[in-house]
């Protein structure tokens, strides 16, 4: 894939992110459009709709876990989203070959640095460095497809809280000192191997408890949501929790108990734990009716001036504006052997930047003679303030038709 370092950073041997110089290697492939939404920091903006769920989620989590009076979770919202790949993989047990860890998936500064793609990238840090209860917030980067619930960048809450034998059997039990976090008991779909049966249901009970707590909390006790079973390297076992948004079900979060590894690694080993990580723009969808995720970065004062309230926790109805009609345009191409779609989708965007609402995929066609594929694509493009007319929707293709040749090795048809 050596397009890719050539396509993003042209001739220059550094990138600069907040103030850091990152050589540039066959690894990097961060585009100028991502690298500038790198320090808006959406979640502490004041009066941002980020910013408000996240208050309104940390205090939650500060009134539902205090000991004489105090809130026990530390939140740390400053951590720099360049982190290593040690953080982002190694650390939380991400296999060599899994494929978050492809070129495709992650956004690189090189070979060695990355954009974080989860805020659990930290976690093993602020374990080692002895917390017990904490909540990370951030933005995330991730190339991923563009629809009206997925963006390259969004925004995260991690939590994780440890307990020792004390903390987790003392509320729940009479005899906290008959029962063990730890035995021999083998894996299996309900617990990891040296899990105690009772520790492990006390975890996840704590953990679901919670994340069920908050969700009535935030959105009312009508909230229709359903726990899926899932998998990460980083916890066994592994849940996702999914809310009813405009009649389908939608992902909010994932979580579960934290391998053991893990702790043992950070000099946690005679705790056990949970982690959860969200999406906040997800749940700020949910609970302000913001049918968009792309409306997150509107600078259009008729969105941000309806979130302008000094309490977070006021009651918040998005009333759309005018919205302008969209403008359709299907650009249809040869693709060479190594395509990667997400290329493409990254391409559309650098160049297209907020007017282009959806690229999708319509067509695939494949010419056994000449054993060649091609691929259309639809890109949908809305003007946010007027309407896009469609001379400027052509000029914005054939740009992205000209950088795809040139930098993909597509053949436009
Ligand atoms: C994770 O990122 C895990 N780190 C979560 C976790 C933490 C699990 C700790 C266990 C322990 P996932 O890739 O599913 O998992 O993303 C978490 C949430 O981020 C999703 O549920 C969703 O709400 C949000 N999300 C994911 N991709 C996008 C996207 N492209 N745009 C907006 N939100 C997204
Ligand atoms: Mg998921």
């Amino acid at each position: 894939c050596q397009h890719r370092s050539k396509s993003t950073v042209g001739h220059q041997k550094t990138t600069t992110v907040l103030g850091q110089s990152y050589e540039v290697d066959p690894w990097t492939n961060v585009s100028p459009a991502i690298l500038e939404k790198i320090g808006m920091n959406l979640h502490s903006q004041k009066y941002h709709p980020i910013c408000l769920i996240r208050q309104r989620i940390q205090d939650f989590f500060y009134k539902r876990f205090t000991k004489r009076g105090n809130p026990i979770f530390s939140v740390f919202d400053n951590e720099s989203p360049v982190v290593s790949l040690k953080q982002n993989f190694d650390n939380l047990l991400v296999p060599e070959n899994h494929p978050s860890r492809n070129q495709a998936d992650s956004y690189y500064l090189n070979s060695a640095y990355m954009l974080r793609a989860h805020c659990t990238a930290h976690q093993q840090d602020f374990i080692r460095a002895g917390l017990n209860s904490f909540l990370i917030v951030g933005d995330v980067y991730r190339r991923d497809t563009v629809d009206s619930s997925h963006y390259p960048v969004f925004h995260q809450l991690d939590g994780v809280r440890l307990f020792d034998k004390h903390d987790l059997f003392e509320e729940r039990v009479s005899q906290p000192d008959a029962l063990q976090l730890f035995d021999d008991t083998k894996h299996s779909a309900l617990n990891q191997a040296g899990h105690a049966i009772e520790a492990t249901l006390a975890v996840q009970h704590d953990l679901k408890s919670t994340l069920e707590d908050m969700a009535t909390i935030l959105f009312g006790k009508d909230i229709e949501t359903q726990w899926v079973d899932a998998y990460f390297p980083f916890t066994h076992p592994s849940w996702e929790l999914e809310i009813k948004y405009q009649d389908k079900w939608l992902e909010v979060l994932g979580c579960g108990v934290i391998q053991q590894q893990i702790l043992n690694k950070s000099g946690a080993g005679s705790k056990v734990g949970w982690a959860f990580g969200m999406g906040l723009e997800r749940l700020a969808m949910k609970l302000y009716d913001i049918p968009d995720i792309r409306l997150f970065w509107s600078k259009d004062q008729r969105f941000l001036d309806q979130f302008r309230v000094d309490d977070p926790h006021s009651n918040i109805q998005f009333k759309p504006f005018s919205i302008h009609p969209p403008c359709d345009i299907d650009l249809s191409f040869w693709i060479p052997e190594m395509f990667q779609e997400n290329d493409f989708y990254d391409l559309v965007r650098s160049l297209g930047g907020n007017i282009v609402e959806k690229v999708e995929l319509i067509d695939v066609y494949t010419y056994t003679k000449l054993k060649r594929t091609s691929h259309c694509y639809r890109i949908t493009y809305r003007h946010p303030d007027r309407v896009m007319e469609k001379v400027e929707a052509d000029a914005i293709t054939k740009k992205i038709a000209a950088e795809a040749s040139t930098k993909l090795n597509v053949k436009l048809r």
